[in-house]
């Protein structure tokens, strides 16, 4: 079978209807108990309008300055594509995507207050040149080493249990990504909680795993996603460019993945909020990055957690939100 301009497979909604958050619910809008049971049962949301479309196009213009700097400066990637890693510092329309938004109340609804973006990455990629590699397989989980050092050996031990959640991305769709065969990642809904995904014997000769479908999305919306989720890039093969900027979002005792020194934010540190620096992994020592004080004891002053806070968000009944 020749795969070199073999379309993706039809995406939702064909076989099941994507799982969708349609409310205009703020940031600041708790998840209901059916949400939080629908991510961890489905392992992603898709947010209608994240952000709003004057903001969608401010951004977007951004992007494009970003795109045209970084190939003058010879960083395009497979000859065209944009993948700049810890792009979040760059500007401080960025900066903002990381908590201004309508998907934010699934991060801290999902993770809790002691976090930041450990890795974020801003892509462009323009339509695929046919004469182009063929496609290889890219079924992953991300995470790295957290899917080796954190593995507690159930099959070994004769039980079944999924390794940690431990990240989830947002990823923020600037492009018209309503059709499928437009570069969208691929998913396998559900498949976050599987520890394991058969591989092909020929990494160029495939089909998509059983269950895949494509995250279709309208511009400004943004797809969540559960780190463990099986998922993998696809072929653009439209005449539009994808835009997109993936936001992951981790615990702080975590240790970043990107290069993200906070002085690329200085010239616009005084224009982020608390929570802005905090989630660009700013903090005052070590002890606050586990969320205690330097003798110990949970910090309010944390800066997500004091406005969970005065906002009377926490939950003792959630154990992140605690
Ligand atoms: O570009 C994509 O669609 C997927 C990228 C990816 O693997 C990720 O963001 O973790
Ligand atoms: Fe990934």
């Amino acid at each position: 079978m020749s795969i070199a301009t073999k379309p993706t497979p039809p995406g939702a909604p064909v076989d099941r209807p994507l799982s969708v958050s349609d409310t205009d619910a703020d940031r600041w809008t708790p998840l209901t108990d059916e949400e939080r049971r629908q991510f961890h049962e489905e392992g992603y949301v898709v947010v209608r309008n994240a952000i709003d479309e004057d903001r969608r196009l401010a951004v977007e213009a951004i992007i494009d300055d970003f795109y045209e700097q970084e190939k003058a400066a010879g960083n395009l990637w497979k000859g065209d594509w944009m993948h700049l890693q810890g792009g979040v510092i760059r500007h401080p329309e960025f900066a903002r995507l990381l908590d201004d938004n309508r998907a934010f109340r699934w991060i801290w609804g999902l993770l809790g207050w002691n976090i930041y973006s450990h890795h974020n990455h801003l892509d462009v990629n323009p339509p695929l040149d046919e004469t182009g590699e063929p496609e290889r397989w890219g079924w992953h989980q991300d995470g790295w080493r957290q899917n080796s050092d954190a593995e507690y050996m159930g099959e070994y031990y004769g039980y079944d249990v999924s390794r940690p959640q431990f990240s989830i991305k947002t990823a923020f769709v600037f492009s018209d990504l309503s059709e499928t065969d437009r570069g969208s990642t691929l998913i396998i809904p559900g498949s976050h909680l599987d520890n394991t995904l058969p591989r092909p014997d020929d990494p160029e000769d495939f089909d998509h795993p059983e269950g895949t479908i494509q995250v279709t999305g309208n511009p400004g919306d943004a797809l969540v996603f559960d780190r463990r989720m099986w998922h993998s890039r696809s072929r653009n093969f439209s005449d539009i460019t994808r835009k997109i900027f993936f936001l992951g979002y981790t615990y702080r005792w975590i240790r970043p993945l990107d290069p993200m020194p906070l002085e690329y934010a200085e010239p616009f540190w005084d224009e982020l909020t608390d929570v802005q620096k905090q989630l660009l992994g700013d903090g005052p020592n070590l002890p606050d990055y586990w969320g205690i004080h330097e003798a110990g004891g949970i910090n309010d002053a944390i800066p997500l957690r004091a406005e969970l806070k005065e906002r009377g968000l926490l939950d003792r009944s959630v154990p992140w939100l605690r």
